[in-house]
């Protein structure tokens, strides 16, 4: 799973970009950048920490999620010009928002308003959104004459009496309850109001712990905002860990920003994980969330999919309050399930399987 970091030009993306994936990409006050870059970021988990301390095994793997550093827009007159292309691609967005006043870096806008920028993307990505639509619909109003099949015509109503009608009012389709089915229906067509967003507002760095955060910036659906300051994560990430919690604490804080920030996204993405553990590894395994027991054993092997025969679940906070899957059997906390079972987040899950 991949998110694509965008916004305007200068607002901090590769900055954010290379603390999230400990990368080291160049970053400038004045030239502007135009390379992409891919890397891996892991995703914290304090619960894995604890099985971790639990098992002391050889390997510690956690989640990964991908992210793309995506060179700045400048803004034309209608709004960004985006690199649509890239955009496209990715399952959701990270838009960085600039909230830090510096009289070195020009912002393409002449001033800081978040409200602004924030704004100005979504309304771009509604009329890429738009554009797309309305080419697909005159294509099928020329197929008309040959007569629609039974799908084309559901999917011209689907896009001529409700996105059509949302977009024109300006409403980003993440912000729509869609059935399953028109959901599947618009996936082909990678449609950026409909990506989640993650909003990073990267702020000078004496706001940070301040209450009068931006208050015009607000979570919605499929929506998240983390308010962050690079420098500052800058330097916490240098720190070695005993020291980043006083460095933390100090700043009224409980958690690096840069840890909610990887947790948001791999929650906007509709991730969770479940856990394998033992001496050898404690792993972190990725699965969308609703998904049944022997699909989740396909992130493992194509085996255990194959041949899946039960599995063996417990949550993982009673691994370590009990310090074994042999005493959570014994205590009847371990429960036999079913290839229909929906893995929950957080679940140690044992797989009997045969191939
Ligand atoms: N004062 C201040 N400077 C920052 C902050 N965040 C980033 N910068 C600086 O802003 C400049 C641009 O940062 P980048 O991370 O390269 O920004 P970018 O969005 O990737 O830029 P482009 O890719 O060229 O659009 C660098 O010199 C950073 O050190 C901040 O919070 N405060
Ligand atoms: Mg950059």
């Amino acid at each position: 799973m991949q998110l694509g970091i965008t916004g305007l030009a200068k607002t901090g993306k590769t900055t954010l970009f290379n603390l999230l994936t400990s990368s080291h990409e160049a970053t400038d006050k004045f030239a502007k950048s135009t390379e992409s870059h891919v890397a891996i970021a892991k995703v914290p988990d304090r619960r894995l920490d604890a099985l971790a301390t639990l098992y002391e095994p050889q390997k510690l793997t956690p989640a990964t999620i991908q992210f793309v550093d995506i060179p700045g827009v400048e803004h034309r007159a209608g709004g960004f010009d985006l690199n649509l292309v890239q955009l496209r691609e990715v399952d959701a967005l990270v838009h960085v928002v600039r909230a830090f006043e510096d009289p070195d870096i020009l912002h393409p806008q002449g001033s800081i308003d978040t409200a602004r920028d924030i704004a100005s993307l979504d309304l771009d990505l509604i009329l890429a959104d738009l554009e797309i639509v309305e080419r697909r619909l005159a294509r099928l109003e020329q197929s008309q004459k040959r007569g629609l099949t039974a799908d084309e015509a559901r999917e011209r109503e689907l896009l001529d009496e409700t996105i059509r009608p949302a977009l024109e009012a300006e409403t980003p389709l993440r912000t729509m309850e869609l059935a399953d089915a028109a959901e599947r229906r618009l996936r082909g067509f990678q449609l950026l109001s409909a990506k989640p967003m993650l909003v990073v507002l990267n702020v000078a760095e004496d706001e940070l712990g301040a209450a009068s955060q931006v208050p015009s910036v607000g979570s919605g659906p499929a929506r998240e905002v983390v308010v962050m300051s690079l420098p500052i994560e800058d330097e916490i990430a240098q720190l070695p860990p005993a020291e980043q919690r006083d460095f933390l604490s100090a700043l009224g804080l409980e958690q690096a920003s840069l840890d909610r920030a990887i947790r948001a996204a791999y929650h906007l993405l509709g991730l969770i994980s479940f856990f394998t553990v033992g001496q050898d590894e404690v792993r972190a395994w990725t699965i969308r969330r609703g998904t049944s027991a022997r699909r989740a054993g396909a992130a493992i092997h194509s085996d255990i999919e194959r041949g899946f025969i039960r599995a063996e679940v417990v949550p993982w906070e009673e691994i370590l309050e009990r310090k074994s899957i042999a005493a959570c059997r014994d205590a009847g906390t371990l429960r036999l399930e079913g290839k229909e079972y929906v893995v929950a987040d957080g679940e140690i899950v044992h797989f009997r399987f045969n191939v």
